[in-house]
C-alpha cells in the first residue's frame, strides 16, 4: 500500500528526477489537507454504524427487490453479509482518506471482487448505490464548514472499480 508521498516519490525516482514545482504543489496540498483528513476519518469512525445503516436503508428503499424472496440480500445471513461488505468499503475508504491515495482499495478490496460478486449473483449496480449513499451520508455528517471534497474520492474509486467504468 502507498500514500500520496510514496506514490509521488516513486514517480520521480522512476525517471531519476528531483522533485519539481508540480511535486511541491502536490506535497503542499497533501500536508495542507492533513488535519481535515484526520477529522474526516474521526467522524467516519464515530459514525460508522450510522453511515452503513442509513446508506443501506436508502439502497433497500431504492432497490426493494434485494430483500424480497429471490433477492440477493434476502435471508438474514445474506442481509448481514451485505451490511458487512458495506462496512468493509467504509473502513477501507477511511484508510484511503488518510493516505490520500487509492492504491489500498485496488490491493485489498477491488482485486477479484467483481468476479466474486458475479459468481455469487451479488448485483453490482445496487452495491454502487450503497457506496454512493455512504459518501453522501459521510459528507452530510461532515458539514460544509471546511472543504471535505477529498472524501468523495475513495467512494467514487470503489464505485468505478466495481463498475469497471473508465476512471
Ligand atoms: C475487505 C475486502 C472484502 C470484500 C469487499 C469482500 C466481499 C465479499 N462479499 C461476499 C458475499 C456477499 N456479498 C453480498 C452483498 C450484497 N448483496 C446485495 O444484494 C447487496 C447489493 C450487497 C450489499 C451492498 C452478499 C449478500 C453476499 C453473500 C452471497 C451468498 O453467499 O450468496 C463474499 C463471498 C464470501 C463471503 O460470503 O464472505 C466476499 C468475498 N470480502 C472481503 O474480504
Amino acid at each position: 500500500m502507498r500514500d500520496a508521498v510514496t506514490t509521488l516519490i516513486k514517480t520521480y525516482d522512476l525517471t531519476g528526477r528531483y522533485l519539481d514545482r508540480d511535486a511541491m504543489d502536490t506535497l503542499k496540498s497533501f500536508y495542507d489537507s492533513g488535519l481535515r483528513r484526520i477529522k474526516a476519518v474521526n467522524v467516519i469512525n464515530l459514525n460508522s454504524v450510522d453511515i452503513v445503516k442509513t446508506a443501506a436503508a436508502g439502497m433497500f428503499t431504492q432497490v426493494p427487490d434485494l430483500i424480497r424472496p429471490g433477492g440477493n440480500a434476502y435471508t438474514t445471513r445474506r442481509y448481514a453479509t451485505c451490511l458487512r461488505d458495506m462496512d468493509y468499503f467504509l473502513r477501507y475508504a477511511s484508510y484511503a482518506i488518510v493516505a490520500a491515495d487509492t492504491s489500498i482499495l485496488d490491493e485489498r478490496v477491488l482485486a477479484g471482487l467483481r468476479e466474486t460478486y458475479n459468481s455469487l449473483g451479488v448485483p453490482i449496480a445496487p452495491t454502487v448505490i450503497g457506496i454512493q449513499n455512504m459518501k453522501v451520508r459521510t459528507l452530510e455528517l461532515l458539514g460544509t464548514d471546511e472543504d471535505y471534497s477529498f472524501v468523495a474520492e475513495p467512494f467514487d474509486y470503489l464505485s468505478d472499480g466495481l463498475s469497471e467504468r473508465d476512471i
